[in-house]
């Protein structure tokens, strides 16, 4: 396999202000009286970062160590044992370091405080895992077919994004493969997020992907075989990311990608790969969070007559109603209570 760590690298700094991303509007996310309180480790992971001035960015994390853009090159690092925990770092992809000589070596000495994240459980749910780190934009992509389009995963994707404060782009990808758009894509388009349309193999709507992107740092996810990685090529065709053909068996795709990466993109696009998820966990979500992160439930809930409702149940609940009278999807109610229940059951 080719050594995909030595394409071209373009490092540039640059001042990123985010006034051309459609954020939306921002309710509070957290319910007053509930203690969500960190657990004492990630008060002493949380305590790890700090108000440095870096001098390196993260590219690709690799255990206790980490390829970094220093100096313009790109660099394999070691990282300092007390940014790590076991046999990996703390570091992601997009994190600000302070990088110094050590030894015959680089070592990362320093993380400087992320103004945003996108994370998830680690495997066994005891602790935050980093995708991404100091990224403006979540490009979440979905496909028409091949794998099916699934709100569940979309609906994940997008709360994380909101908590971590970064602003969602839903990607629609392989438009060649079918006419006919799945329905549910409206739901999001009437909650006015930005929806574009795109195939990599008709170039459909890859102009418009390059200029929302254009100036932006972003980190692309969704499930295997949706066409992140390929996204990217098409994006700048010099770049050959490895892509796999997803399997006709399952439609599950192989994850081909197998670990988040920065790229540089030509016309400044600075984006993070990542590998397909089948479902995102939720990291730092109590289930009775969950309606603050619809905003289309939210919105209907300010009327229901108790203030805790779980618009499961309850009498007098607004969010129920507008379920009846069509004024509220019902896969955003349906994706809302599996979400919920999924949390409540300590799943995540
Ligand atoms: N027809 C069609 N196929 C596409 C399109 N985009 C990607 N593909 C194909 O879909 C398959 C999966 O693409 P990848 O780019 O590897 O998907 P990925 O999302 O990066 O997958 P992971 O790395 O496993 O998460 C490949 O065979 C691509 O050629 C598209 O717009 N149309
Ligand atoms: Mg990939
Ligand atoms: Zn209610």
């Amino acid at each position: 396999m080719k050594d995909r760590r030595r394409k071209k690298k373009r490092v540039r700094k640059r001042d990123w202000s985010p006034n051309d991303v459609d954020t939306h509007a921002h309710l509070p996310r957290r319910l007053s009286g509930v203690d969500v309180g960190l657990d004492a480790e990630a008060v002493e992971i949380e305590a790890r970062f700090e108000d440095i001035d870096p001098n390196g960015v993260v590219v690709s994390p690799y255990g206790v160590l980490a390829f970094v853009e220093f100096q313009g090159n790109e660099q394999l690092c070691r990282v300092a044992e007390r940014l790590c925990i076991g046999r990996s770092s703390i570091l992601a992809p997009g994190d600000h370091v302070r990088v110094e000589p050590c030894e015959d070596d680089f070592c990362v000495t320093g993380v400087k405080h992320r103004k945003s994240k996108l994370s998830r459980p680690a495997t066994k749910g005891q602790r935050e895992q980093l995708i991404a780190a100091n990224v403006d934009l979540l490009v979440c992509v979905v496909a028409v077919a091949q794998p099916r389009f699934k709100v569940g995963v979309l609906d994940r994707f997008l709360i994380a994004a909101d908590m971590g404060g970064i602003a969602p782009v839903i990607v629609m990808n392989k438009t060649d493969l079918r006419e006919q758009r799945p329905d549910q894509i409206r739901v999001y388009e009437d909650l006015d997020l930005p929806v574009l349309h795109t195939s990599c193999v008709t170039g459909e709507g890859i102009e418009h992907l390059r200029q929302q992107l254009r100036g932006a740092v972003s980190v692309v996810a969704g499930q295997s075989g949706v066409g992140k990685s390929s996204l990217i090529n098409a994006l700048d065709p010099d770049l050959e990311i490895v892509t796999q053909e997803v399997s006709d068996f399952n439609e599950k795709g192989r994850h081909t990608t197998s670990v988040s990466r920065l790229y540089h993109l030509a016309g400044g696009i600075d984006i993070i790969d990542t590998p397909g998820i089948r479902q995102l966990g939720l990291w730092d979500l109590l289930p009775e969070e969950v309606a603050l992160y619809f905003p289309d439930i939210a919105g209907f809930a300010l009327d229901c007559k108790f203030s805790d409702c779980s618009h499961i149940h309850e009498p007098a609940c607004a969010v129920r109603e507008a379920l009846e009278s069509g004024a509220l999807a019902q896969v955003r109610y349906d994706s809302y209570r599996r979400i919920r229940d999924s949390l409540e059951s300590g799943s995540r």
